[in-house]
């Protein structure tokens, strides 16, 4: 099984390169923030609540989050792996992903760290903001936010895969195709060797 944690701050293109590496390895994508997004559309409990933290550019708490993710996995679980977009994105969601994969005889094979400057970031979001109708790419001060947010949540998970001895970070700047050729070959080399 192929299990790769897709990683990097909004905007790095986590969503993009997710929908061409699952083509390419036949993976499972689970986008949490599509999840939410979807409950969000249909006004859902779970959507309700996820919108009241999305908006303003914070986590929806992790148990709520973790939960969702255990239902997927138990819904969609299958041989070939998955691509984790989004998720994990504090240890606590980490610790639980694991644990969840352990109970299925599985583990993370790799997290892949899109690599990209803030400006870019900032830049990309705010363009998508313009058509995408998503509240969190409104406006920069949501943005910034969400930026803060990564930092101190999300970005120590690097060191968590890298002390696992799973961590690859890739130049994220560039167009679609070249990035999606680096993360090609970060998934052809643990998927031939396991490492
Ligand atoms: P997400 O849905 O995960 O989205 P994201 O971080 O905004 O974007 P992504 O990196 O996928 O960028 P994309 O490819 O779209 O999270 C949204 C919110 O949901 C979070 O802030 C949080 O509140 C909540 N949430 C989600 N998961 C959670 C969790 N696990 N725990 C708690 N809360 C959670 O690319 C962005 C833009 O750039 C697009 O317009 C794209 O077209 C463009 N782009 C992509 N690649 C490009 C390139 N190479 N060059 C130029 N533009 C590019």
């Amino acid at each position: 099984m192929l299990n790769i944690i897709l990683f990097g701050p909004p905007g790095a293109g986590k969503g993009t390169q997710s929908a061409k590496l699952i083509e390419k390895y036949n993976l499972t994508h689970l986008s949490t923030g599509d999840v939410f997004r979807f409950n969000i559309k249909n006004e859902t409990d779970l959507g309700v609540l996820a919108k009241s933290f999305i908006d303003k550019g914070e986590l929806v708490p992790d148990e709520v989050t973790n939960d969702m993710v255990a239902d997927f996995l138990d819904q969609n679980f299958n041989d070939n792996g998955f691509i984790f977009d989004g998720y994990p994105r504090t240890i606590q969601q980490a610790d639980a992903l694991a644990k969840m994969l352990d109970d299925k005889n599985t583990t993370i094979s790799l997290m892949v760290a899109l690599e990209v400057e803030e400006d870019e970031l900032v830049k990309r979001l705010l363009e998508r903001g313009k058509t995408s109708g998503r509240a969190d790419d409104q406006s920069e001060d949501t943005i910034r936010n969400r930026f803060r947010v990564y930092q101190e949540e999300t970005a120590p998970l690097a060191m968590h895969y890298s002390d696992l001895g799973k961590y690859r970070g890739v130049h994220g700047m560039g167009s679609v195709d070249e990035i999606f050729v680096r993360l090609s070959h970060c998934l052809d080399i643990v998927s031939e060797t396991g490492e």
